[in-house]
């Protein structure tokens, strides 16, 4: 079984990160489009799983970046924006009758939303919120796990999937320009238009679906003829915090006992 853990958009999602100053975030439309991501989750077959939301930490919809599953391993990340450290208790509670437990230590600093796994091969954007040290130890626990780590320099966008983002077991979506993308051969890259520069955001779903943001239409086309089966999905709101269709959700198989 598949399971996809989420978190309700709090209240205080009007205060959120945001990297460019003035943006205005309305929480009742990010939580109708949040709904609207979750059902589709579950139509593609995810049991899903909600944390409690946490008035104290408006950006906790963006549960991804509070943990990372490394084949048996769930290590509890530590951002570098102190505003969201506080987030991590009730994701690491979820997690730990399903997995052993790990966690980033100071001066570390990792969000789950730099680590992308593909192929069985993990990469780590280093990052305005991910620093070496976090990734040192990640690279430890995947290394205990069996799985290679690659760091990728992240120059333009806040994570690593904010702009390199894994399609199939080889293939990714690239936004150009973003990362260093020579850490990223021996993958077969697929680009966003430049014109939707950093709109593309893509989830590739258990049953063979495609979930990517609505707004970048030249983007699905092309990955439409390049055989993926797309299905749209508005999270203009959630953009405007900066997140993608990854960030709201943790998808795992549920572990043997
Ligand atoms: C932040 O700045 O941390 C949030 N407003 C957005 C986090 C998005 N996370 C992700 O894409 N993994």
């Amino acid at each position: 079984m598949d399971t996809a853990l989420v978190r309700p958009v709090a209240n205080s999602f009007a205060r959120a990160l945001v990297a460019e100053p003035g943006a205005t975030l309305d929480p009742s439309r990010a939580r109708a489009q949040h709904s609207a991501y979750v059902a589709l989750l579950r139509s593609a077959g995810y049991a899903i799983e909600e944390v409690p939301g946490d008035e104290d930490h408006p950006d906790c919809v963006f549960i991804e970046d509070a943990a990372v599953v490394v084949g048996s391993v769930a290590v509890v990340a530590r951002s570098a924006a102190k505003s969201r450290r506080g987030e991590t208790g009730p994701v690491r509670d979820a997690l730990a009758s399903r997995f052993s437990l790990a966690s980033i230590e100071a001066p570390g600093t990792l969000d789950g939303g730099d680590v992308m796994q593909i192929g069985g091969s993990i990469y780590v954007g280093h990052s305005r919120r991910t620093n070496l040290a976090g990734i040192g130890q990640l690279a430890e626990i995947g290394r205990e796990a069996g799985l290679d780590l690659t760091t990728v320099k992240v120059d333009d966008g806040l994570h690593l999937k904010s702009s390199v983002l894994p399609l199939d077991a080889e293939t990714v979506l690239v936004t150009p320009n973003c990362v260093d993308e020579t850490a990223l051969r021996g993958l077969r890259v697929l680009s966003e238009s430049p014109i939707e520069r950093l709109r593309a955001s893509v989830l590739p779903m258990r049953d063979g679906r495609l979930l990517i943001t609505d707004n970048a239409p030249c983007t699905t086309e092309m990955l439409a003829a390049a055989g993926y089966e797309v299905t749209p999905v508005d999270v203009t709101e959630l953009q405007a915090a900066d997140g993608g269709l990854t960030c709201m959700s943790i998808l795992f198989a549920e572990p043997d006992r």
